[in-house]
């Protein structure tokens, strides 16, 4: 099972040595080295917050490799302060990361968000004033939306005012419709993959674009939209913000986990096969596949063999 996940590491090194000879990648982050964490605004690093502070790098679970980024969020808590990350400024942007809420996971029953991850470009004050954001939201009723923000340019309309009801109707929290197909539910315990595209409209133009695709599922394609006006043609895409933050707090002390982002101009889709031997691996350490897990994990524990993340459960004996 080791020399598998060692290949399979070795092969989706490669897999993403090849992609980036025709993408330009603007961040790629799997925690799997040291998490670099700069001063406000500075590039080459993370930077709005401090490790440590309600989110470590974990070894329990990950979808790349054998490790993650995990959240802590304190029972009414909004959710420890988020990660900026400047990258090189661009007029077309793919983000892809994986998400996974713990297994006990509880929405909260009013309120909205929790914002997830949010695109921006042109000016930024603060997350409620800026000259854009795309959002990557969650619903309490586990869906995922992306929304738009563009409180500092008054030639922008908001999502309603753009699309009508041409598209269908916006989803919950004022989210850009699922045009295409209706996304797979958020499952407590289960990494999905999340990827957004942002696509800055020409100056006068309704040519912007915005789409969502969840678990490799487009379900958001909308290519009309004004995502700059006139007055802030030369605006770009420049930062990325790691969240979440919860606007009603949590119902109760929780974890989530985040982990594989990339960044990059072209389409990124979900993790390579290759690399999914590793990807199974983590999860076996919480059981979220097969029923090999948290219950293996005890019967080998009673045997003084019990796995970790980075040796996970074999096989039952005799199975092999
Ligand atoms: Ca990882």
């Amino acid at each position: 099972m080791l020399r598998l996940i060692g290949m399979a590491l070795v092969c989706g090194t490669l897999a993403f040595s090849a992609r980036a000879l025709w993408a330009d990648i603007l961040l790629e982050e799997d925690f799997e080295g040291e998490v670099v964490v700069v001063p406000w605004m500075q590039e080459g690093g993370w930077f709005g917050s401090e490790l440590g502070v309600g989110k470590r790098v974990t070894e329990e679970t990950a979808a790349s490799g054998t490790r993650s980024l995990e959240f802590t969020i304190e029972q009414g808590s909004k959710g420890p302060l988020g990660f900026f990350h400047k990258v090189k400024p661009v007029e077309l942007m793919y983000v892809r990361y994986y998400r996974m809420f713990e297994k006990n996971w509880e929405w909260w029953k009013e309120g909205y968000g929790p914002h997830d991850t949010e695109i921006y470009g042109g000016k930024f004050v603060t997350p409620t004033d800026k000259d854009i954001g795309v959002y990557t939201d969650f619903w309490r009723t586990g869906d995922t939306i992306l929304r738009l923000g563009t409180p500092l340019q008054k030639g922008v309309p908001d999502a309603k005012g753009q699309l009508g009801e041409r598209y269908g109707k916006l989803t919950p929290g004022n989210g850009l419709p699922w045009n295409v197909a209706e996304p797979d539910k958020v499952v407590p315990g289960r990494w999905f993959c999340v990827e957004t595209m942002a696509r800055l409209n020409t100056p006068g133009k309704k040519d912007g674009a915005v789409k969502l695709w969840v678990n490799g599922k487009l379900v958001t394609a909308i290519e009309d939209l004004i995502l700059r006006d006139e007055e802030h043609a030369d605006i770009k895409f420049d930062m990325w913000f790691l969240g979440p933050y919860y606007h009603p707090g949590v119902p109760k002390t929780e974890k989530t986990y985040i982990d594989a982002i990339v960044v990059s101009t072209e389409p990124i889709g979900p993790l390579p096969e290759d690399k999914k031997s590793v990807f199974l691996s983590a999860d076996v350490a919480f059981g979220y596949f097969g029923g090999v897990g948290k219950e293996q994990e005890a019967a080998d524990a009673k045997q003084g063999a019990a796995p970790t993340a980075a040796q996970p459960a074999s096989p039952q004996p005799g199975s092999q």
